[in-house]
């Protein structure tokens, strides 16, 4: 194992009985959701999965130790710190652990501890992608070049429209990235089902995206696998007025100045505000959503 790695007992003994595991990110906790709204989440996602009869693994950074399985404690102290917290993607990891510090993961920095914990299936909210005026600013989240790189499967509800979704799909494309639309033709737009950019895959069952995903591996080809779950229709934002208040937001940012790493957790808070806070519910069911499939797929994957 890893030297940096500690994994915790419920998830060791989660590999010794063979029992379905799913990783769970950090940054979502404290860069993605207002406290305490974001700690009641990460504890109700937790037991979701382990109603769904696998166990859940929040991967953060704790004192230069990567760490696979949180406890209550530290889920509570990722969310009370928020963004004091460093957001950690592949980029920042050495220095975060070099230096001792702590790490709340994104989806690429989640995606590597994972499968250094030979961890398969890892759910969240939505993926890092390509950003709008990204033939300008050349934003394009480190996540999209994680998902050619590590084999892990990643669960999400599509791309919030923050991001230009065509060009993201054309960018999995490029990067040799499969996505799947679970019962959708269409990239689910996070808040909303559908989307105008066809997915490459479309799958009926989690037993047909579990038998996609093994035999990737036995491929040897390498690289992760994209599942789109839409959002439950009950939960879904009526589309115009979520585009207008992600409209605002982006116009803000650029107005600010706001680039690089602090982009995504700054249109996330101001649409949280712009919206009253309806988008935060959405926000929430939508993990859930994406945690039940995730212990679906996990539990079909022969182990
Ligand atoms: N999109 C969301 N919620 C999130 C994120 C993205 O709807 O919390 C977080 C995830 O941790 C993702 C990261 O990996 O933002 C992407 O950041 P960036 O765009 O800076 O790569
Ligand atoms: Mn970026």
């Amino acid at each position: 194992m890893n030297k940096f790695l500690d994994i915790a007992l419920e998830v060791k003994k989660a590999f010794l009985e063979k029992k379905p595991v799913v990783a769970l990110e950090s940054t979502i906790i404290s860069h993605g959701m207002p406290y305490p709204k974001n700690v009641q989440t990460a504890l109700a996602v937790e037991q979701t999965i382990r109603d769904h009869g696998a166990v859940p693994a929040t991967i953060a950074i704790i004192g230069g130790r990567l760490k696979a399985g949180l406890s209550p404690e530290q889920l509570e102290y990722f969310g009370k710190k928020g963004t004091v917290i460093t957001k950690v993607s592949r980029r920042d990891l050495a220095t975060v652990v070099a230096r001792g510090e702590d790490g709340a993961t994104t989806v690429s920095a989640t995606m590597i501890i994972a499968q250094m914990a030979g961890i398969d299936v890892f759910a969240t909210g939505g993926v890092g992608g390509v950003h709008r005026k990204a033939e300008l600013t050349m934003d394009i989240s480190a996540d999209l070049d994680e998902l050619a790189r590590t084999q892990v499967l990643v669960v999400c509800a599509g791309a919030k429209a923050i991001l230009d979704l065509p060009k993201t799909a054309e960018y999995l494309e490029t990067k040799g990235v499969a996505t799947v639309g679970y019962q959708t033709s269409v990239m689910p737009a996070f808040y909303t089902r559908a989307s105008m950019v066809p997915i490459s895959v479309r799958s009926e069952t989690a037993e047909d995206i579990a038998n996609i995903w093994s035999t990737q591996k036995a491929l040897g080809i390498g690289g992760g696998l994209l599942v789109t779950n839409p959002i439950p229709e009950i939960y879904s934002m009526d589309r115009a007025y979520i585009e207008s208040k992600i409209e605002e937001a982006v116009n803000e940012c650029e107005r600010l100045g706001i680039k690089g790493k602090d982009t995504t957790p700054f249109l996330l808070e101001r649409i949280q505000e712009l919206t009253g806070g309806s988008s935060l519910e959405a926000n929430i069911k939508l993990v859930i959503n994406n945690a039940i499939l995730a212990c679906q797929i996990a539990a079909n994957i022969k182990r």
